[in-house]
């Protein structure tokens, strides 16, 4: 089944795993990123914090470290959230990291890092902008000044506020090297596709950075598809979906049966920024689960990781990367390049996923009383069966036996291969 990607995109199908960085000035308020909106924060009680922004424990190698080792393939930070600060020297505002005691430019640091662990790199940029004049405050429901009555006769440029944006864009895709996801965030009402100006970003983007991968929140939030399944797609319906906290029930097709990439966004809890209140944190256990679901449809995970206002990972973070990264570096075969298994239904102890012609796995999580069905399998059809979330290899070979019932094949698990393969096990 034919993938809606070009072949130089194909790494990020192949990749299904990265990490999603927020930080920025909230993180040192530890409220969340929306903490200026929530709280109806104007610009001068925000301004503390920028006054005094100093992360002295930020290391973009430990950020770096943590997704490599977690098995994570590529990582996003957000190199402008919607508050309007800057993580990197931008020349189009003074409202960035190296106007604060900081004082160095975080996104050219992480870049550099990131690329050094071999990951690919991404920079998350926000559409929206809180602090700048042009960007609509009143009648905007999501705006710190939204029902101000300070503001309710703003005079707003709009284009003005287009030309800046487009271009922070810009310096961002030709100052700081190649790039391979721009993850813009996001749209909604009227504000959204041609209202960004978005096919002019767009060609601009893809003219600097021919390869990158860019999401499609151009169009849409985190709840939409947008047009990249439509037959005639928008020019800026990017290259692929990108669910929030959703996991779609069934692979994603567009109107000619091909399968389009899409990527779940969620956090390690349930906070984007930094919150210390939240220690709602999903397990290695989980997070692996949720992981072999998406690509049994065809999807990636951007896992979030929040640093707190220091700049640092904190230790729950830190133990369920590593316990992840512990299962991926025995079982990554079963993750990387894999996808929807053809023709096979879901079975009931867990997931399918393919990797090739020859190579299907079974993600058994719920394990069998003792001999595991293999539902739309032939034995004829099964050189091994890899049992990768308790760790153990189940092969069949010639002292083994398949029984095959009409449109599944048993393996048995006790054969006393199995039993030494199952002493190898890693306990979840
Ligand atoms: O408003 C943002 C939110 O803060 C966060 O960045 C998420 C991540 O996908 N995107 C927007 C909400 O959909």
């Amino acid at each position: 089944m034919k993938q809606k990607i070009h072949p130089n995109k194909q790494w990020f199908i192949d990749s299904r795993f990265g990490m999603f960085i927020h930080f920025g000035l909230y993180s040192s308020i530890g409220r969340g990123e929306w903490v200026r909106s929530s709280e109806l924060m104007t610009i001068e009680a925000y301004q503390p914090y920028f006054d005094s922004f100093n992360p002295r424990a930020f290391d973009a190698e430990q950020w770096a470290k943590a997704a490599s080792e977690a098995g994570m393939k590529y990582i996003i930070l957000t190199a402008k959230h919607h508050d309007g600060f800057c993580l990197y020297d931008s020349k189009y505002t003074d409202y960035k990291i190296t106007n604060t005691p900081f004082g160095r430019d975080l996104v050219a640091e992480y870049l550099e890092a990131a690329r050094k662990y071999n990951l690919k790199v991404g920079l998350y940029f926000s559409l929206i902008d809180w602090y700048h004049p042009d960007f609509p405050k009143y009648a905007d429901r999501h705006h710190p000044m939204r029902g101000n009555e300070a503001y309710r006769d703003e005079d707003i440029d709009w284009e003005n506020y287009l030309t800046f944006m487009h271009n922070q864009v810009e310096e961002l895709v030709t100052q700081y090297g190649e790039l391979d996801i721009m993850w813009f965030d996001f749209s909604y009402d009227d504000m959204s596709g041609e209202k960004w100006d978005a096919e002019k970003l767009m060609n601009m983007v893809s003219q600097h950075q021919p390869n990158i991968v860019i999401d499609n929140r151009l169009e849409t939030s985190g709840e939409g598809f947008g047009s990249i399944v439509d037959a005639e797609p928008t020019s800026y319906a990017g290259d692929y979906i990108s669910p929030e906290h959703i996991i779609p029930p069934y692979p994603i097709k567009d109107v000619n049966g091909n399968l389009v990439p899409w990527e779940l966004c969620t956090s390690i809890n349930n906070s984007w920024g930094y919150d210390p209140t939240d220690c709602s944190y999903k397990s290695a256990k989980f997070i692996i689960r949720k992981l072999v679901e998406c690509i049994s449809k065809n999807g990636n995970i951007l896992l979030n990781i929040p640093p707190d206002g220091t700049g640092k990972f904190n230790t729950q973070s830190l133990e369920v990367l590593s316990e992840i990264g512990d299962w991926m570096s025995l079982n990554g075969d079963a993750i990387y390049e894999n996808g929807p298994a053809i023709g096979l239904e879901k079975p009931e102890w867990g997931y399918y996923t393919q990797k090739d012609d020859q190579t299907i796995y079974a993600h058994i999580f719920d394990g069998p009383l003792g001999v595991l069905p293999l539902p739309g399998l032939a034995s004829s059809q099964i050189t091994s069966v890899k049992r990768v979330m308790d760790n153990s290899v189940v092969k069949i070979s010639d002292s083994w036996t398949a029984l095959a019932f009409p449109d599944t094949t048993f393996v048995e698990l006790h054969n006393n291969h199995a039993t030494e393969a199952l002493a190898d096990d890693i306990d979840m």
